[in-house]
């Protein structure tokens, strides 16, 4: 140990207040905006506490209501500890220990034979972001799918139709720094829910309105942040492009416009024009029920508010039509020219402010030529039950629990039980997805494995280091793919490369941001901020094909959309499907829970305790107009499927549109059906991205579960442990 590693020992270790606990550093993992320092407890070689590490300048020395309980994950009587191989029918959860070496060979005695019979394409990867670490994310996993020539998975579920909005418009994914938002005058956060889902932003934004800065969030639902804020905007779902090209019509119409700007740093000016002089602010007030003179005060507040800033979500651009969404709205900063601003601009995702060497991590010249084929990830119950030429017959789930997450349920439920089908999960609990798998492996978790931890919303690059042991035979999926690649003789040397060499790779690529950035400092230091200007794009310096914003665009055009913008209609909506509107007249939308992270918390008795009961939340008007009240209970259903939910009334939405919290594990809720049973496996407009706020539904009063209050048990299922 240094002098100065010595100092920042003693000093982690003066607040423990038990001599016999060690306080180490850890970094949350989960798929999450924030991407938290945590401080661990350990005693005994057992973490006891998990607490905020106030070291962190952006998260502030506190966690949110879910990672504050991290150990009561860690040590839960979920936990896969072992591998294990199914002995009873899919889906009813009956399991034998097995040992590594007799799940590794199974494996790959299967996968030989699936390729041997149906070729290598027959085999599907299915992961996403159980955790975001950048080695635990996507690396060693990428290698041996792409060595084998399995089919490629398209990584859609959450945030590719922005993702495509973004790199059409700006060149890449980078905004504003937050710790710099503290100095706009005006934050629009505009569907993101602050207040549940990227909680740190929320003391930015008070701090920005004790200086003077004026709150407006733009959301369908009116969920605390939006109570809160100075003016909440209430569009229906889906129709966000129509309100921005009617608050830029009023812009044009008022010369609202930074000129010099245009000029110097966008292409395509005319074709936006011509757009938005299509849209006034009349004819946006009828699509999107914000009134003519609401978006008239929009477009004046935003023009006159320097800095400004648009802080994005993605629950936006979750619709058949959202990557028009995301792609109007940042179209907006290069018209009034707030990208000049320190702390002003357009803030979706920072992913593009680190530059990490993927193809090393990755090494996609791994991969046959021609390419495998992609299959969409929200379209798995369709891979699963219609994809022919292969045919999928085996199936390797890790970081994410599809049975829960994939959209259209059903689908993906049928495709989960055939029996043909071979099925590999890697996880840290056992599941619902584990249910329907021919083997279950065991997953470290955070505080069990190295990984090197980014932030798509802040700037600060962070290591995090094994707390405690690894628990049971719980590997890292690095190790697991490594141990996979030799049961399967793949010879490569990438496949022996370190957790360390991953992570010196993942430095590697010459990136401006990581200058001086090493594995050893990481080591060090703990947490670094990457090298980036604080206003990126000050003076242009776009990374589109012109260099300049494009508000026309030649990569837009050749997937068939607009080459501007323009807005369609979701593809259920009173517009874009009346006719199915007659029939399931309420628009529902299934943004994030409070105290689960996607299906991540939500066994957990304490998260279910806090968030109560699988919850509906419905306009007066609706309520009413079903005779239901408060604590009802209410069947809510399409022609997809139906789930019980209990019934909350108020001012939450515009009338006909309804909220559905996500997500509750299946076995947790009332009929053991999951809320993703009426969600829509359509893609959205660009990068085939999930459409989870795209639904029609109808809603009627059902009888109360059994049980009131209703009190999910875990004994609902019987998990068979060794
Ligand atoms: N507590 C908690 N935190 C989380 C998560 C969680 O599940 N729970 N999930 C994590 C993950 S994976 C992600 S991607 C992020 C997601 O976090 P967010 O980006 O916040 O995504 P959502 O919760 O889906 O939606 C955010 C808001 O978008 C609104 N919205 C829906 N449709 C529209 C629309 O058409 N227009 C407008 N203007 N708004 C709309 C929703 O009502 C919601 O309030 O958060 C992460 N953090
Ligand atoms: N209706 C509706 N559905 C949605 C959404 C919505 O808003 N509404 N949100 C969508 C969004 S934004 C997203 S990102 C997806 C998320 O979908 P998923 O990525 O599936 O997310 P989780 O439900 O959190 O499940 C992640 C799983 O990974 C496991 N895991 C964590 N770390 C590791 C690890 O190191 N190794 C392995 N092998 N496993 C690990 C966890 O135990 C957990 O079971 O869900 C989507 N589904
Ligand atoms: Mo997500």
């Amino acid at each position: 140990m240094s002098d100065t590693e010595k100092v920042g020992a003693a000093r982690l270790q003066s607040r423990a207040k038990d001599p016999d606990v060690t306080v180490k550093k850890a970094v949350c993992p989960h798929d999450c905006w924030d991407t938290c320092s945590m401080l661990v407890h350990v005693k005994d070689g057992r973490a006891v506490r998990v607490m905020g590490d106030p070291d962190n300048p952006v998260t502030r020395g506190y966690l949110c209501v879910k990672t504050n309980h991290y150990e009561e994950r860690v040590y839960s009587p979920d936990r896969v500890l072992y591998p294990m191989r199914r002995t009873g029918p899919k889906g009813t959860g009956q399991f034998e220990r097995i040992t590594w070496d007799e799940a590794l060979a199974e494996i790959a005695a299967r996968f030989r034979q699936v390729t041997a019979e149906h070729g290598a394409e027959a085999i599907l990867p299915y992961s996403y972001a159980g955790t975001i670490g950048v080695l635990q994310y996507g690396s060693m996993d990428r290698r041996f799918f792409h060595r084998l020539g399995a089919s490629r998975l398209g990584r859609t579920i959450c945030a590719s139709a922005g993702g495509e909005a973004m790199v059409a418009t700006l060149g890449t994914k980078q905004g504003p720094d937050p710790e710099d938002m503290v100095h706009a005058k005006l934050i629009v956060v505009w569907g993101v829910n602050v207040t549940s889902s990227n909680t740190h932003q929320w003391p930015i934004i008070q701090e920005a309105r004790r200086r003077g800065a004026t709150l407006v969030v733009i959301d369908p639902y009116r969920y605390k942040g939006a109570r809160e804020a100075d003016w909440h905007i209430s569009p229906r779902p889906g129709t966000d492009t129509a309100f921005v090209l009617g608050v830029m019509n009023a812009l044009f119409a008022e010369d609202l416009l930074d000129h010099d700007y245009i000029d110097k740093y966008t292409t395509g000016f005319e074709q936006l024009a011509q757009k938005a002089a299509q849209w006034t602010p009349e004819r946006a007030a009828a699509v999107t029920g914000v009134s003519a003179d609401d978006i008239r005060k929009f477009a004046r507040l935003w023009h006159a508010s320097r800095p400004g800033v648009l802080r994005v979500g993605y629950g936006l651009q979750r619709h058949t039509n959202g990557g028009s969404i995301v792609r109007a709205i940042a179209m907006l900063p290069a018209l009034t020219g707030h990208w000049r601003d320190r702390g002003g601009g357009f803030l979706l995702s920072q992913s593009g402010s680190y530059g990490f060497n993927s193809a090393a991590l990755e090494r996609p010249d791994l991969m046959p030529s021609p390419m495998p084929r992609e299959i969409n990830m929200i379209e798995l119950g369709k891979a699963l039950t219609e994809v022919a030429n292969p045919p999928v017959k085996a199936l390797f789930v890790y970081n994410s629990n599809p049975a829960n997450v994939a959209p259209n349920a059903s689908r993906v439920l049928a495709g989960l039980s055939r029996e043909d089908l071979f099925t590999v999960v890697h996880e840290q609990l056992f599941t619902d997805t584990c249910k329907w798998a021919d083997i279950v492996l065991p997953a470290t978790t955070q505080l069990e494995h190295l990984d090197l931890m980014y932030s798509y919303w802040h700037l600060y690059l962070q290591l995090n280091e094994p707390a405690i042991e690894r628990l049971g035979e719980a590997v890292p999926n690095t190790e697991l793919f490594r141990r996979l690649a030799a049961a399967m003789g793949l010879t490569d040397p990438c496949f022996r490369d370190s957790d360390e060499d991953l992570v010196r790779q993942a430095l590697s690529a010459g990136s401006p941001y990581l200058e001086g950035i090493t594995l050893e400092r990481l080591q060090a230091e703990q947490i670094i901020k990457v090298k980036r200007a604080p206003a990126p794009f000050a003076e242009g310096g776009f990374k589109t094909p012109s260099g300049k914003v494009e508000f026309y665009s030649e990569t837009l055009a050749r997937t068939g959309n607009d080459p501007v913008v323009d807005y369609v209609p979701p593809a259920e909506s009173v517009d874009g499907s009346p006719e199915l509107a007659r029939k399931y007249p309420i628009h529902l939308i299934t943004p994030a829970a409070h105290h689960f992270l996607n299906t991540t918390f939500a066994n957990m008795a304490r998260m279910m305790k806090n968030e109560g009961a699988p919850t509906v939340y419905l306009n007066f008007a609706d309520a009413k107009e079903r005779g239901l009240q408060s604590g009802d209970w209410a069947r809510v259903f399409n022609d997809r499927g139906s789930v019980r939910l209990q019934v909350q009334v108020g001012d939450w939405s515009l009338a006909g549109v309804a909220v559905s919290p996500s997500l509750w594990w299946s076995r947790f809720m009332p009929d053991g059906v999951g809320l993703n049973v009426l969600t829509l496996d359509t893609p959205a407009d660009y990068g085939g991205g999930a459409s989870f706020h795209t639904n029609l539904v109808q809603v009627e009063k059902a009888e109360a579960p059994e049980g009131q209050p209703w009190v999910p048990t875990p004994d609902r299922y019987q998990l068979i442990k060794n």
